[in-house]
């Protein structure tokens, strides 16, 4: 059940059988993770090399962390909104797209929140975002209600890094004078050597709307439910009275819930599993059960596996 490059016979062999029976699929879903933008050049997570490796990852993506220290949680999504800004996607993110547009009954569940499926033009309305977009804002008061879509404003709050001599690290860059200086734009939060900078809560960026609480960005937090409108689609699709032939599960951890537990919904449905990850532990949460794995970089294998 598993091919990596260095085995080409195998990889060979294990290709075709997949693609018969992708080619019998009618309806397949896909969960995503953080592993389809790796060579976009964006950061994972977990693992080596991971975002959150120097950090844990509750003290930075909950409510309460918000709550606590706003400056610092925004430091990281700006960090975070301008490394996606400038990366582009990929030849996975480009095959999924193409998948989605030649198959009707298709969903992606996409755990990331980086922008890069919409930007390969992945239909809409076959794209989950399971944990919401960078590229939203909103009033970190639910009861305001208000969001708003915001891909320019980059970073969103002031000034985050090593201040260079002579600029005042709390000035945001104008649009007579970019400043493209990644570090100066958005604070490499992964690098344990730079200290964060304390910037004041009236300098982040407030809601227009009730003009009182903080702006957040629109991603789902640890301790936050999905979105329900996604959870409804999503779970209309799963209770359609028909089985799913194939789910692809490619570049997650399968760690954080409910988005992994989808595998084993799809599976009770039927679904054939195909993995695509280079850590060959990868698959483990999934218990041995994958039919299909791909050892290796989802935007090498992708390409291959749906041509
Ligand atoms: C909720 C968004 C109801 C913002 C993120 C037990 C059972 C069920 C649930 C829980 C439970 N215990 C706790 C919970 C709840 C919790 C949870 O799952 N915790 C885990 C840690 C146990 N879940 C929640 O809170 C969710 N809400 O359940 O609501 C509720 C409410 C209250 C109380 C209970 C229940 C909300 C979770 C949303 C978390 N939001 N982020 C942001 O991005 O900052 S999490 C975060 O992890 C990421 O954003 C990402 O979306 C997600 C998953 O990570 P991955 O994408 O898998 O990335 P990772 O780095 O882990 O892995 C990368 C993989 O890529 C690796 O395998 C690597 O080998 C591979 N890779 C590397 N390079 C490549 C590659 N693959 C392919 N090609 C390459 N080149």
């Amino acid at each position: 059940e598993s091919a990596s490059a260095s085995d080409p016979d195998a990889k060979s062999a294990m290709l075709e059988d997949f693609h018969s029976h992708l080619l019998k699929s009618r309806r397949i879903v896909a969960l995503l993770g953080a592993g389809l933008s790796a060579s976009s050049g964006l950061p994972t997570f977990r693992g080596a090399g991971g975002l959150w490796r120097t950090h844990d990852a509750t003290s930075i993506a909950t409510p309460q962390a918000f709550a606590a220290d706003p400056a610092f949680v925004w430091q990281f999504y700006s960090y975070r909104r301008h490394m996606a800004l400038n990366a582009k996607p990929n030849a996975a993110h480009y095959a999924l797209a193409q998948l989605a547009k030649s198959t009707t009954k298709f969903l992606a569940l996409s755990q990331n929140v980086d922008g890069l499926s919409q930007r390969a033009h992945h239909p809409p309305s076959k794209l989950k975002l399971l944990h919401g977009n960078l590229f939203d804002l909103k009033c970190s008061d639910a009861k305001c209600g208000y969001r708003e879509p915001n891909n320019t404003t980059d970073p969103v709050v002031p000034i985050l890094a090593i201040p260079q001599s002579g600029q005042d690290p709390t000035a945001t860059a104008t649009a007579t004078e970019p400043n493209t200086n990644p570090l100066i734009r958005g604070l490499d939060i992964s690098n344990p050597n730079h200290t964060l900078p304390s910037i004041p809560t009236a300098s982040l960026p407030h809601c227009p709307q009730c003009r009182k609480s903080l702006l957040r960005p629109g991603v789902v937090w640890f301790g936050e439910s999905l979105p329900t409108d996604v959870l409804a689609d999503v779970d209309a699709f799963f209770s359609a009275d028909e089985p799913i032939d194939l789910m692809l599960v490619v570049g997650t951890s399968s760690a954080v819930y409910p988005a992994a537990g989808y595998t084993q919904v799809a599976r009770n449905k039927g679904a054939r599993v195909a993995v695509v990850n280079p850590d060959p532990g990868s698959g483990r949460a999934l218990d041995g059960k994958r039919d299909w794995f791909f050892c290796g970089d989802a935007a090498e294998i992708l390409p291959e596996m749906l041509r």
